[in-house]
């Protein structure tokens, strides 16, 4: 713990939460710099924050600040990362031990807010969407380190399922390997984002806050590696047409190819092309969909400690 409080800041109503059992929501900064544009991505970040407090719990938004790991950032900070935009180093794993080394600022990945989240004790997180096995990786290799952070790392995060910009079977078969159990909030299908169907199953249909809950802390207390992915589908309202959105996909995916984008800068790249193709409706659903999983995860978190 020593080691860790040299390089982790816990935002103090944090930890007063954290050490009082009262429920804590962890928050990702890779989707206020690199998921979506200014000044939406600043707005949405603090309109998160708002829904976990409606709902019962405390944020933590995640990042790395000058070289501290950051559990908890004020509105000014999430400002500042959001104008940075893609000057801010996205950050995962990997990339952890030398920005903090260097003092720098970075933005948390999935697997990076759920290390630093782990570190804090925060065990509950929600975010858009996750990354995955991209299409082609079977030549590429570029799966995403979100998935071997949910290997090993105890957080249970609540997503959107996984964009078609991944190979869905692929993504789902690299989580069973790795012992990941992927639950369907009240759906049997696997959500695709920005789409309530894909056409694959979840491994098991959870239908309250709570049946997930008991699940989670079971894991938990059985002392299993890992964590655990909650996908959680758009609301139909807000959901887009499948076809339309795949077309928008296979084209920013084609353009992508041909201007030879690869590694970190593909999921960047991704989102914002497709939010071009689609005259930004892709982004309004993107942004009901955090929403609706920051909601629902702040009743998990907010379950568990009732249990
Ligand atoms: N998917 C989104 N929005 C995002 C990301 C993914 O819809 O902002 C970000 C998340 O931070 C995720 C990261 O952890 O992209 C995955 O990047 P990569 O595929 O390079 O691991
Ligand atoms: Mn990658």
């Amino acid at each position: 713990m020593n080691q860790l409080s040299k390089y982790l800041d816990v935002a103090p109503e944090v930890q007063e939460a954290l050490d009082a059992g009262k429920p804590v929501v962890a928050l990702e900064s890779t989707i206020i710099s690199h998921g979506m544009p200014y000044p939406q991505n600043v707005e949405t970040a603090l309109a998160v924050e708002k829904i976990v407090r409606d709902n019962g719990a405390v944020p933590a938004t995640i990042a790395i600040l000058g070289g501290r790991l950051k559990v908890g950032i004020s509105k000014e900070e999430i400002d500042y990362l959001g104008r940075k935009g893609l000057d801010v180093i996205k950050t995962s794993r990997r990339d952890v031990p030398v920005l903090v080394a260097k003092k720098e600022d970075g933005a948390a990945t999935v697997a990076t807010t759920m290390l630093i989240a782990a570190m804090a004790g925060v065990k509950v997180f929600a975010t858009g969407g996750i990354g995955g096995v991209h299409r082609g990786a079977e030549t590429t290799m570029d799966i995403s380190a979100d998935l071997e952070e949910l290997a090993m790392t105890p957080v249970l995060v609540v997503c959107a399922g996984a964009k078609a910009i991944l190979d869905l079977g692929l993504t789902l078969e690299y989580l069973e390997t790795k012992g990941v159990p992927v639950i369907g909030y009240q759906t049997e299908e696997l959500p695709a984002f920005y789409t309530r169907k894909s056409g694959f199953s979840v491994d098991y249909r959870l239908d309250t806050p709570a049946q997930i809950a008991q699940a989670w802390m079971t894991k938990l207390d059985l002392g299993m590696k890992g964590g655990m992915l909650v996908t959680n589908p758009i609301p139909e309202e807000y959901s887009m047409d499948c076809e339309y959105i795949n077309k928008c996909i296979d084209q920013a995916i084609e353009e992508m190819k041909a201007l030879g984008i690869k590694g970190k800068q593909t999921t960047p790249y991704l989102l914002a092309k497709v939010k071009d193709i689609t005259g930004g409706d892709s982004l309004d659903a993107n942004i009901q969909l955090v929403y609706n999983n920051a909601k629902l995860a702040s009743e998990i978190a907010c379950e568990m400690c009732r249990q």
